[in-house]
């Protein structure tokens, strides 16, 4: 329009609700951002982040042109320069310490890119070293590695159907404020309010009474990391009470006679001691998963990263299949995704996954997908020896802040003969880089959410075209690492057919395969002509996205190798190690000076390690707190909004406390994603609200020592008053 103001229509990437957004602009200015009301997921729903896209963009603090570390501080370069120091630096490492001293970690912000996802592989690939990490292993590790083994994908994930559950059952996480994961539903507050509304029941695990917690219709207790332990006596009830329905499933599932042998062994009166859920109460909640016309267990988090994370996802999945709830309306349901990445041609899509095809060289710790679990990167660091990483690269992440012993992994980072990093800012990680490559801000960049639409409580595509024409003198994500991936081959003399491949790749962008995935998907006529059949040109023309319905049963046509295992070899021999861990321990009950037990937690304002330097999400009443139980807080004489010293093995960490009844006993609560206040960090927002890293306090020890997931949440620590 002739005054300059235009309205764009996109997808808000910061977190996996996928809200469509509507921005206002006038010339290059954002003058708001609000909810789409025309989204048909988000309904105009969005959370306070949505506006720090703004911030975000306009951030003076955001890193613009490349940057190298010299002794004053970082300096800016040319892209020329940046990009072919950062390869030299990359193919020196390597040739001089072999592939494996150069180490990649790919983090959580990538999976929200659509560039990064499509072309990050091929970088990731091309390095070909077996010192691969990412978020997943502080994460969702358990879920891929339970789906692996039983339905013979990593990604075939069950999604909660929360749009017509009459029973929900969560376990370990807290959607108000984190908006869902593995759980893509958008207002997922109005989505939980309605179960209740047509008649059903939300019931909450948790050992806080969090905000979920208190809209739902039962919040129950729990001692951290023993969810497996009340996930099995759960099943124990049902089978025996219910008997197995497995229904349509029930020609595709093995081993259902070892499942039940095995849930005879826990029975609610006896893993009631060390859950701290009274037997009566778990009786309850079995009946209330058969009872119910449809029902679904759900855990996310809490229930992931802690010990016996794989387990619990594990139950979880046979929780739902016994009770007739997998691949059913009500149920945990599997999307129809309209780009289907379990379904792409060879090369492109995700692989099934593999598990323990190479080990850590200092910890033995399994590989899982082609990465080793992260709580071992330090070490690989800072061990001498052949194989040692001495090189790292790290793709949009913040490891010190994100992951355990993050101290420590700060001291091997200040210690890496070469560290590139492609990232926004200069964070608490890439402080030690010696160059940074920043890519485009998210509004200057199309968007096509490849993998939440996988996850998502109903399917529906979107896509978003670029709100801003980048800076001439930009790049985005995909073309820093195609560019990398390039000059690396060229120092290492590959031959020209990959040359020219990477040449045509350059070209054709990540949108033109979006449009490849759409027409090959399920919705676009496998490559049919169609008026309606989905194409990048179809959802161009619709800006607030297209639904393509509640989720349907499709389990039979998706599963990999048509069967599903309900008794993998590897998860029944960890029940071995469960048993001994809660043979004799008593449950953690507070009240008086023993350790206690800590775990995380997330805000609606926070965004994991980042987002801090946004004034409008920071600013107020510091939220980077310890909450504690007043029982536990008079056993150690400790005055609410005091400072406290929390111990763990492997550090301190000093912060106000605040004593509630909102949380269990025993246990104590403390945000991730926090810690700005080090040297040479340039988030000046967020340094003023420093706070401390909760990951100063776990531990790299602290595994599920099955998957090699971290155990990030029932820590144990001592507390006393600062
Ligand atoms: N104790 C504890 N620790 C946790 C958790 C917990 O619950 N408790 N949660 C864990 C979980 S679930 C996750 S996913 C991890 C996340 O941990 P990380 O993988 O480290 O991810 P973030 O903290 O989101 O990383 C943020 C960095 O990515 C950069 N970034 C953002 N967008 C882009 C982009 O588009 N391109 C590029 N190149 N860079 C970008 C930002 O500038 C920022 O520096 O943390 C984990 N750590
Ligand atoms: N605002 C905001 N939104 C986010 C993020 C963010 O940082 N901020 N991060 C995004 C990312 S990367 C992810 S992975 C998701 C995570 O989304 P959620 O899984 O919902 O994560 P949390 O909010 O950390 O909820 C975990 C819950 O587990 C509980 N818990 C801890 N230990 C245990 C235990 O042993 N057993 C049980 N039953 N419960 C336990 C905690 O008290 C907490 O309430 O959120 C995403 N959305
Ligand atoms: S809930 Fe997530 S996707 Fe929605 S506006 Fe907030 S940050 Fe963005
Ligand atoms: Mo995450």
């Amino acid at each position: 329009m002739d005054d300059g103001r235009r309205t764009h229509f996109r997808t808000c990437n910061l977190c996996e609700a996928m809200c469509g957004i509507r921005i206002e602009l006038e010339g290059e200015r954002i003058a708001g951002i609000r909810g789409d009301d025309d989204d048909p997921f988000s309904r105009g729903h969005v959370c306070p982040k949505a506006v720090a896209l703004k911030d975000l963009h306009e951030d003076p603090d955001r890193l613009r042109r490349p940057v190298r570390r010299t002794a004053s501080g970082f300096s800016e370069i040319t892209w020329e320069e940046a990009l072919a120091e950062a390869a030299e630096r990359l193919h020196a490492v390597q040739e001089r310490h072999g592939r494996d001293a150069l180490g990649v970690y790919f983090g959580n912000p990538n999976v929200h890119n659509l560039g990064a996802l499509v072309f990050g592989p091929l970088l990731l690939r091309a390095l070909r070293s077996r010192n691969r990490f990412s978020a997943t292993s502080v994460d969702q590790l358990p879920h891929m590695f339970a789906s692996y083994l039983m339905l013979g994908h990593q990604l075939l994930l069950p999604i909660p159907d929360i749009d017509r559950t009459d029973f929900m059952l969560m376990l370990g996480a807290n959607p108000l404020a984190s908006n869902g994961s593995l759980m893509t539903a958008p207002d997922v507050k109005t989505r939980l309010r309605a179960i209740q509304e047509r008649g059903g029941r939300l019931v909450v695990v948790d050992p806080r009474r969090t905000e979920t917690a208190r809209i739902a219709d039962e919040h129950v207790f729990i001692a951290p990391g023993t969810d497996a332990l009340l996930l099995w006596s759960l099943l124990q009830v049902v089978l025996e009470e219910g008997g197995a329905r497995l229904g349509h499933l029930a020609s595709v599932c093995d081993g259902l006679e070892q499942v039940q042998a095995l849930a005879r062994g826990f029975c609610p009166e006896q893993t009631a001691v060390h859950t701290g859920v009274p037997a009566e109460v778990t009786r309850r909640l079995a009946r209330g998963l058969l009872e119910a016309g449809s029902g679904v267990v759900y855990g996310r988090m809490g229930c992931s990263t802690q010990a016996f994370g794989a387990l619990c996802q594990w139950a979880i999945n046979l929780l739902n299949l016994v009770t007739g709830n997998f691949d059913r309306p009500g149920g945990a349901m599997f999307t129809s995704p309209a780009v289907d990445a379990l379904d792409l041609p060879k090369g492109l899509g995700v692989g099934r996954g593999s598990f323990g095809r190479w080990r850590s060289r200092v910890r033995q710790l399994p590989e899982f997908g082609g990465e080793l679990p992260v709580a071992c990167m330090a070490e690989e660091m800072l061990t001498e020896g052949p194989g040692q990483i001495r090189g790292m690269l790290t793709l949009a992440g913040n490891p010190v802040l994100s992951t355990p012993n993050g101290a420590r992994l700060d001291e091997a980072f200040a210690g890496l003969e070469t560290y590139v990093a492609v990232d926004l800012y200069v964070n608490e990680t890439t402080r030690h880089a010696h160059i940074i490559l920043p890519p485009t801000s998210p509004l200057e960049r199309s968007h096509y959410d490849l993998i939440f639409h996988m996850l998502a409580v109903r399917n529906t595509a979107k896509f978003s075209e670029a709100c801003f024409e980048p800076p001439a003198d930009a790049k985005h994500d995909w073309q820093i690492l195609l560019e990398l991936k390039q000059r690396l081959e060229k120092l290492r003399g590959v031959g020209v057919a990959q040359r020219l491949m990477d040449e045509a790749l350059l070209r054709l962008g990540p949108d033109r395969m979006v449009d490849l995935g759409l027409r090959a998907g399920p919705y676009g006529g496998r490559f049919g002509l169609g008026k309606d059949a989905l194409s990048l040109r179809r959802l161009r023309g619709e800006p607030h996205g297209v639904d393509l319905g509640p989720l349907k049963a499709c389990l039979l046509e998706r599963l990999p190798k048509g069967r599903i295992e309900l008794a993998p070899k590897l998860l029944v021999e960890d029940l071995e190690r469960l048993r001994a861990a809660f043979g004799e321990a008593a449950v953690v009950d507070g009240g008086d000076a023993r350790p206690l037990r800590l775990i995380g937690r997330r805000h609606l304002r926070s965004n994991n390690s980042w987002l801090h330097n946004a004034e409008r999400l920071v600013k107020g009443k510091d939220r980077c707190t310890v909450l504690m139980h007043p029982d536990d807080a008079a056993a150690r004489g400790v005055e609410d909004g005091g400072r406290v010293q929390v111990r763990s093995r492997v550090g301190m960490v000093t912060a106000a406390v605040e004593l509630t009844r909102d949380i269990k006993a025993g246990v104590i609560s403390l945000p991730h994603g926090w810690g700005h206040d080090r040297e040479g960090v340039e988030l000046r927002v967020a340094r003023a609200h420093a706070g401390v890293s909760l990951n100063d306090l776990t531990d790299e020890l602290a595994i599920d020592e099955l998957c090699g997931n971290a155990a990030l949440n029932g820590l144990e620590v001592t507390v006393g008053p600062a």
